[in-house]
């Protein structure tokens, strides 16, 4: 333990929580009442560290990085900030002492989802690195109302219900009014000369909106570190006039505070796809402008000179979605800083860097300048600025290759174009896999990094084996720490320890029975969430993230139908059980996606209900898939499917928690999948499909024709007739027509024909390999060994020593 915790002191405070807080005592409140009481217990007894943290900075004039991103889906704290605190165990004491149980308390937790999938969770997994490494750093963000809405299957159909996840208060924010600031938006620029002839610009007729920061404390493993993520809330300025008060005045203040308020309402629920919204443009500039500001008014209190602003800051952008970061940094410089162009320039791409996370061309930025100009008109003159210096650097260089330079500019065809203005905006462009990285450089990117070169980067993502290992699945992390020890808590690649265990026949039994134990415990929660019964003797053969046609859930679920069909023709044929389960939101406006969660939802009820098939393969779609019920799933897994449209998924992040927890990947050659294939060996891992050269060549070459698989191969063919036969829906038999027309008659952009034969091939590759016990579990154990690199540890370090140059600050409690 890391905790000056002293166990009676511990439960004195909970009952005098229960008490102040809410009027109860512990025999009368409830379970949500004592988890604030507790929630609140701990808080206090971090706040000493996260004071020292901030004092040690102050004091050592630390360099600070600020992780700007639109989400960060952090999952549940209690648990969490109890596995870092390395104080889960006397927790759980204290509480049964007092009559709690310990599991029964941190289920009443909400599950705080700002964010949509992998972008936001991956911003979670970098601040727990960032303060268990000890680098100084912010995350900054929204504290939207309400995150990620919440999904309920009702007749197989996705229907979204708003996430009031702040309901009940949040005891781990602190809200900070102190350093409230103003963001402007709207009005007109004027233009004023100064004394030195040059001019000033000032913002006139703004409407302003304030600021306010909650701060949340970010606890790093064994250590006295307290980082804090900085959500920002926004309020309207109301003056009060008594005098002019009357009714009408009132209205108005109150309609204020209102439209105000509707900034943070809502996270918009789409991955990997853009709206173009009027809000979230303002939401961007919202969250942007407060941070930005705070990071330069934190270092002025310490320094004159805004040319070390480099040394001392860096601003990583998750994606293009706090891009007007560049902007924003520029405006502050010139116009309140009075620097110079150039000098302004110069700081501001030294501290600026940008992380790209897709190359799905729906999810690339654009606003239209309309829009723009009239949302921030002296944000967007400064981007036309910048546009226009660019475009004279590019003429410069490339003369008359004007299809080139009109391609490049930042703002064209009546549109701004975020990650061009990221791109000329940063010191480093980074991708978040190897082939992404190189995809970006060839092809999505090429003309910029031909002109920059120096710029592009790879970090591969990571997870925290925190959360992904310790916390979600305890009995295995007991079982590697006997074994190794527990360093693998602060360095992953600890767990190459283990290959030598995979031939140790004691410790498989033990690997075994753990996962065992986990998918008896998925069952009783799938039990008891859809009422289906599944048989932890079979194969668990999990695929959870977000809906969409890339990540190709229907080339699972086809697949299934085809194995159904299979063992309806062929009722002794020699059958594995197996245990199909599926977790995913689809955004809301997302026709198709949500079409295919109720086409998953009707193949399943029919297999399930089907009593022929002696219960062989079942089907289950999780309900609300979210971080707590990925802490569910993970550990239970037997086999991980990652497989995207090769080229399509830019790294992935789900792919490297099933491995840490010992299921065996089915995948294609996308994404960090290829990593993981280079990690674990060709041996421990099922490739399939076409490769992202390949995908890019059909794209170039437009020579793939759906229609002749159709007619060749007739185990897929009768899949797809049932598709529109009324196999499926017989009320409705052209229910699922759109699928089948995406496939034949749209040309199957993602190549789920295309892929099927080698799919099903692989599956029963792996149903061979499951079989022999013993050596699939060798498989399963090298697959944990090999982990190591995919630990974001890894990725902060690489990303501190060579994007931020940022190096750790320890912090000591006296
Ligand atoms: O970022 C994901 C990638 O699809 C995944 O491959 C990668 O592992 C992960 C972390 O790098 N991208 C997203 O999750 N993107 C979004 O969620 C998103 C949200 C809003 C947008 C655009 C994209 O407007």
């Amino acid at each position: 333990m890391n905790l000056d915790f002293n166990k009676e002191e511990f439960k004195r405070q909970v009952l005098e929580n229960v008490k102040t807080l809410k009027r109860k005592t512990i025999e009368t409140a409830t379970k949500q009442q004592i988890y604030q009481a507790v929630a609140f217990a701990l808080r206090d007894l971090i706040t000493d560290r996260w004071i020292a943290t901030h004092k040690t900075y102050e004091e050592k004039d630390a360099k600070i990085v600020y992780y700007l991103s639109m989400e960060f889906l952090m999952g549940r704290a209690l648990g969490n900030n109890l596995i870092n605190l390395m104080a889960k165990k006397e927790v759980e004491e204290a509480l049964a002492e007092l009559g709690i149980n310990y599991n029964d308390i941190e289920e009443e937790e909400p599950d705080p989802g700002l964010g949509n999938g992998g972008l936001g969770r991956l911003a979670a997994c970098f601040l727990d690195s960032l303060a268990t490494l000890e680098y100084p750093a912010y995350g900054c963000g929204i504290r939207y109302r309400h995150g990620i809405f919440e999904q309920k299957i009702v007749d197989g159909y996705q229907v979204e219900q708003p996430d009031n996840w702040l309901e009940n208060g949040n005891p781990w924010e602190i809200r900070r009014s102190e350093y409230a600031c103003e963001v402007k938006f709207g009005g007109n620029v004027r233009v004023e000369k100064k004394e030195n002839g040059e001019d000033r610009f000032i913002q006139e007729n703004c409407h302003t909106i304030i600021a306010v920061p909650y701060d949340i404390p970010i606890l790093g493993y064994n250590n006295y570190t307290v980082n804090t993520l900085r959500l920002w809330d926004a309020r309207a300025i109301i003056k009060f006039d008594f005098n002019k008060f009357d009714q009408g005045e009132y209205q108005k203040a109150v309609e204020q505070q209102y439209l105000a308020e509707t900034i943070v309402e809502v996270l918009y629920p789409n991955d990997n796809h853009i709206q173009g919204k009027e809000l979230r443009l303002k939401q961007q500039y919202f969250f942007v402008s407060a941070s930005v500001q705070t990071a330069v008014k934190k270092f002025k209190s310490k320094h004159n000179d805004l040319k070390d602003l480099p040394k001392k800051i860096a601003i990583q952008m998750n994606d293009t979605h706090p891009s007007m970061a560049v902007a924003e940094l520029m405006r502050i410089l010139i116009d309140e800083e009075d620097l110079s162009w150039d000098e302004a320039w110069n700081i501001t791409t030294q501290v600026c860097a940008y992380t790209n996370h897709t190359i799905m061309s729906e999810a690339l930025e654009k606003w239209p300048v309309e829009l723009f100009s009239r949302l921030l008109p002296r944000i967007y003159q400064i981007i036309e600025e910048i546009n226009r210096r660019f475009c004279l650097e590019l003429l410069i260089r490339y003369k008359d290759d004007h299809e080139r330079i009109r391609r490049m500019a930042i703002i064209s065809d009546g549109q701004v174009k975020m990650a061009w203005l990221a791109i000329v905006g940063s010191h480093s462009v980074n991708g978040v896999a190897a082939l992404h990285t190189e995809i970006l450089k060839n092809q999505e990117l090429k003309d910029f990094y031909e002109l920059y070169p120096h710029k592009f980067n790879n970090k591969t993502n990571g997870i925290t084996q925190r959360r992904w290992l310790a916390k979600a699945n305890p009995k295995l992390a007991a079982l590697i720490t006997d074994t190794i020890g527990d360093g693998w808590f602060t360095d992953l690649t600890e767990l190459n320890k283990l290959v030598p265990y995979k031939e140790n026949e004691a410790f498989r039994k033990k690997f075994m029975e753990i996962k065992y134990e986990n998918k008896i415990k998925l069952a009783e929660y799938i039990k008891k969430h859809n009422n289906i019964e599944i048989d932890p003797n079979s194969i668990y053969d999990i695929q959870i993230k977000r809906l969409h046609e890339y990540k190709r859930q229907l080339l699972n679920v086809l697949h299934i139908l085809y194995l159904y069909n299979q063992l309806k023709a062929h009722p002794d044929m020699d059958f594995y059980p197996r245990t199909f389960i599926f977790g995913a939101k689809a955004a809301p406006g997302y026709r198709r996606a949500k079409l295919i969660i109720k086409l998953i939802n009707t193949v399943a009820d029919i297999i399930n209900k089907d009593e022929h098939i002696n219960g062989k393969i079942k089907v289950v779609f999780v309900e609300n898939y979210n971080v707590s019920i990925a802490e569910k799933l993970f550990p239970a897994a037997d086999i991980s499917e990652q497989i995207s449209t090769a080229s399509k998924e830019a790294s992935g992040t789900g792919n490297m928690k099933f491995m840490l927890n010992g299921a065996v990947t089915i995948g294609t050659l996308d994404g960090a999948n290829i990593e993981i294939k280079e990690e674990v060996g060709d041996e421990n891992i099922f490739i399939f499909g076409l490769t992202a050269d390949q995908v890019i060549e059909y794209y170039k070459n437009r020579n793939y024709n759906p229609w002749d698989i159709y007619n060749t191969n007739q185990d897929l063919r009768l899949v797809l007739t049932q598709l529109i036969n009324g196999f499926l829906s017989p009320e409705n038999p052209e229910l699922f027509r759109e699928i089948y027309d995406s496939l034949l008659n749209g040309g199957d952009e993602y190549f789920v024909l295309k892929d099927f034969d080698s799919y099903a091939q692989t599956h029963r590759r792996i149903v061979e390999a499951y079989k022999n016990r013993e050596e699939w579990t060798k498989m399963q154990i090298m697959n944990v060994a090999k982990s190591g690199k995919f630990s974001s540890d890894r990725t902060i370090k690489e990303y501190a020593e060579e994007i931020w140059n940022l190096e750790p600050i320890h912090v000591s409690v006296d």
